[in-house]
């Protein structure tokens, strides 16, 4: 009878049996996550259609490259930021701009400019705007060189590199600052961001009974030497989701004012001409403890390192 068993016994050979070492955190992590799925399979008394519908949506998710769509839409990658901060927080560590989710739609490789640049091709509708400010320490000093890589979607709320119809780093740009510290962009305010539609996360969220909106924001990544590198973003007031974010990241520290400048003296290089909108944005960096932490790198390549 020794191939003959229960669940409880299934469970155990599952999560016990090893040939080898093996890492001894992964196995944890697994047998925790299969201990837990057992239990749930056996608590709704999940049936082999649903179970195998669900494998299938797997599969097609992680076909459809959405898999990082999922995780910010069940909180995860908010979840991440929380433990962060409360970390940061028992250790003492001096808060700068807060934290906010990278997201499924960074590019590394952006255009490099100094001091200034122009996000837009000029052809994307919409309000103009000049995003300005000074990266500094958590003392406030400016910091010389900081790297500022600045992405957001196009008038439609996509993204380049996963939109086809926008070129290559369309409204991503890289910029380093200058000696005090100091950076701006011209571009065009975007509208918020929905989930694909008839696609593995709406399916999803259509039985969640729940919407698949990020309110209207821009993200960056933000480094220099010696200070730990900062994701985060900023959210455009006004926006119907501004607090329903599907996501879960908006943050109160992150939101912005937008101010009507009527004269655009001083800003020839950026070619504004008329009254303009304006973004005014320090961004704070704390000390980083190691020089991975300082790394101007993107979450999936921080995580292959
Ligand atoms: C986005 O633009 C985004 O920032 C996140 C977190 C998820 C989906 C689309
Ligand atoms: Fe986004």
């Amino acid at each position: 009878m020794k191939n003959e068993f229960n669940r409880n016994e299934l469970l155990r050979r599952v999560t016990e049996s090893r040939i080898s070492k093996g890492n001894e955190r992964v196995r944890a992590i697994t047998q925790r996550i299969v201990t837990d799925l057992f239990k749930t399979i056996e608590d709704f008394e999940v049936k082999p259609d649903e179970f195998w519908a669900a494998v299938q949506w797997l599969s097609r998710l992680g076909a459809s490259g959405q898999a990082g769509l999922i995780t910010a839409g069940l909180g995860f990658d908010r979840l991440l930021d929380i433990l962060e901060d409360e970390a940061d927080q028992r250790a003492g560590i001096a808060s700068g701009t807060p934290r906010a989710i990278e997201g499924p739609l960074y590019i590394p490789g952006a255009p490099l400019s100094r001091y200034e640049t122009r996000l837009d091709n000029g052809q994307m509708k919409g309000e103009l705007f000049v995003m300005e400010g000074v990266v500094r320490d958590t003392n406030g000093n400016p910091l010389p060189d900081a790297m500022i890589d600045v992405w957001h979607a196009n008038e439609n709320g996509r993204y380049s590199h996963f939109d086809p119809s926008q070129e290559e780093f369309n409204l991503r740009r890289r910029i380093t600052a200058d000696a005090e510290g100091r950076y701006r962009f011209r571009s065009i305010l975007p509208p918020g961001y929905a989930i694909p539609p008839n696609s593995p996360t709406s399916e999803l969220f259509d039985l969640l009974g729940r919407h698949g909106n990020r309110p209207a924001h821009i993200h960056f990544l933000v480094s220099s030497a010696g200070r730990r590198a900062l994701t985060t973003q900023i959210n455009i007031p006004g926006d119907t989701f501004i607090d329903d974010d599907f996501a879960f990241a908006t943050r109160d520290g992150l939101v912005v004012s937008l101010e009507k400048v009527d004269s655009a003296a001083g800003y020839e290089s950026l070619d504004v001409s008329g009254p303009f909108t304006r973004i005014r944005f320090d961004f704070k960096l704390q000390p980083a403890s190691s020089a991975d932490e300082a790394k101007h790198i993107g979450r999936y390549e921080r995580a292959a390192a």
